[in-house]
């Protein structure tokens, strides 16, 4: 449910981060969440960093969820410049397995809180399904489809393993 009235805005630093970014966004849709996606780079478009942030609320959104790598500087930047929950997603990247994406977006200092996700897809998806229950608080629709995507995840896991090919 993408753009229409947005509730969440979903960046990132660069169209490489996109892959892992889109389980943010798959798991929005299942959710009935609305949300945009921009890439919002905060060394290579610092002014559009500063625009995005500063009027994200006065748009109407509700939340922020951010993916970066490396010198992950993109969601602390993003969280000193709004009110707005900043849910960071450390991607993975290729030198460092995401390790140094995870230790920049995590270690902020008091006062400028980040939410900071798992590295990678697991991140990405619970980023949205944290957004959701955020928005479930004042949302029954959402808190609905919140039970049911649990729901289903229950039942998707087998008794018993089998061989995979
Ligand atoms: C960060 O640098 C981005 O978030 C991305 O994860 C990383 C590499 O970007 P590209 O060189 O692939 O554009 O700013």
């Amino acid at each position: 449910m993408p753009e229409k009235s947005p509730q969440v805005g979903i960046i990132m630093g660069s169209q490489s981060d996109w892959p892992t970014m889109k389980h943010a966004a798959d798991t929005l849709d299942a959710l009935g969440v609305a949300y945009e996606k921009r890439i919002v780079s905060a060394h290579r478009t610092p002014q559009r960093l500063v625009e995005y942030a500063t009027t994200a609320r006065l748009r109407g959104l509700k939340i922020i969820i951010a993916g970066a790598g490396g010198a992950a500087h993109l969601p602390g930047m993003v969280a000193s410049m709004t009110p707005l929950p900043v849910f960071g997603v450390p991607i993975e990247s290729k030198s460092l397995k995401g390790q140094d994406s995870l230790l920049s977006i995590v270690q902020m200092p008091g006062g400028v809180p980040v939410g900071t996700l798992a590295i990678g897809k697991a991140g990405a998806i619970n980023a949205a399904l944290l957004s959701g229950s955020v928005l479930a608080l004042n949302d029954q629709k959402i808190a609905d489809a919140l039970d049911t995507w649990r729901m289903r995840q229950t039942e998707a896991v087998a008794i018993e393993p089998i061989d995979e090919v």
